[in-house]
């Protein structure tokens, strides 16, 4: 597959997407964004996918938000179009069946932040900066970036981060719950070695626990609960199950299939 302005490679059923643009610190233009959206169709499409891992090119960013030369001249039918459209191709990973990590390499700003809300794990960099700066331009976060950050760390802190614009430093990103991990060498590498070992447990289990926890927060307790309780049943309909319960009762280790 053919890109301009990702890379896309395999390693062991494990995808790695880097955004490179380096020379404008991995801004999302419109080519990135139609690219990613391409990107994720293609992954999907792919059987035995364990995970996903997105970083950026260079050591100074992951992304550092949306292309701010595209706005001039927007409309804002044009802007709140643009707006869903990027919501859109980032609900779509964080709906991916597999666990994906952001491997926030250095700066997430604005839309780089909103993109790595959208990953089910965020691990950084000691230099990571991270933050939604968009009041700076005078805009607001549209990439979802004010609803994931609110569900993330609460909306006290929230309103504070988006309201100030400010930087926030890997080591606090991590103390609030931005990030889950500060990896001080190899970023992609820990990130990928992560995804295998959840993915060392039942692929399939991993994925129920994904949609309880993920569709659940959306849901009043009761509706989540019941939505935990069916998943829960359809594990005893799946191979994994019998093998992962079989396989303590025989005092051996599991050989899951995802099945
Ligand atoms: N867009 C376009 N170009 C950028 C961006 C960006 N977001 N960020 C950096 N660049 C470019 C710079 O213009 C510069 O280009 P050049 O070399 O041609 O001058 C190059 O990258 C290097 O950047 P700096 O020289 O500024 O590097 P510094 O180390 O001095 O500063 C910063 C790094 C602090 C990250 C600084 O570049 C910065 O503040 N960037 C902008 C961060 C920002 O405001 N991000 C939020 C953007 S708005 C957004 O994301 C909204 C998302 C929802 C969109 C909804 C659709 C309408």
């Amino acid at each position: 597959m053919e890109f301009e302005t990702i890379l896309l490679e395999e390693r062991d059923g494990i995808f790695v997407l880097t955004i490179n643009r380096p020379k404008v610190l991995n801004a999302l233009n419109h080519t990135v964004l139609t690219e990613l959206d391409r990107a994720i169709d293609f992954i999907k499409t792919k059987e035995n996918t364990l995970g996903l891992v997105i970083t950026g090119a260079g050591e100074k960013s992951f992304v550092a938000g949306a292309d701010i030369s595209e706005f001039q001249g927007k409309t804002p039918e044009e802007a709140r179009k643009q707006s869903e459209w990027g919501q859109s191709i980032f609900k779509k990973i964080e709906d991916l069946p597999f666990p994906s990590i952001a491997a926030i390499n250095g700066f997430a700003l604005g839309g780089g932040l909103e993109l790595a809300m959208s990953c089910t794990f965020r691990y950084a960099s000691p230099n990571a900066k991270v933050g939604q700066p968009e009041v700076k331009l005078g805009l607001i976060p549209g990439y979802a970036g004010t609803q994931r950050l609110t569900r993330l760390i609460g909306h006290s802190k929230a309103m504070e981060i988006c309201m100030t614009g400010r930087m926030v430093s890997a080591e606090e990103a991590l103390k609030i719950g931005i990030v889950d991990r500060i990896v001080e060498e190899n970023l992609v590498d820990e990130a990928i070695k992560s995804i295998k070992d959840i993915q060392k447990n039942s692929p399939i289990a991993v994925y129920y626990c994904k949609k309880a926890i993920m569709e659940g927060k959306e849901m009043p307790f009761e509706k989540a609960c019941a939505l935990e309780s069916n998943l829960f049943g359809l594990c005893f309909a799946t191979e994994d199950a019998k093998e992962g319960v079989s396989a303590f009762l025989e005092k051996r280790e599991a050989k899951f299939k995802g099945k």
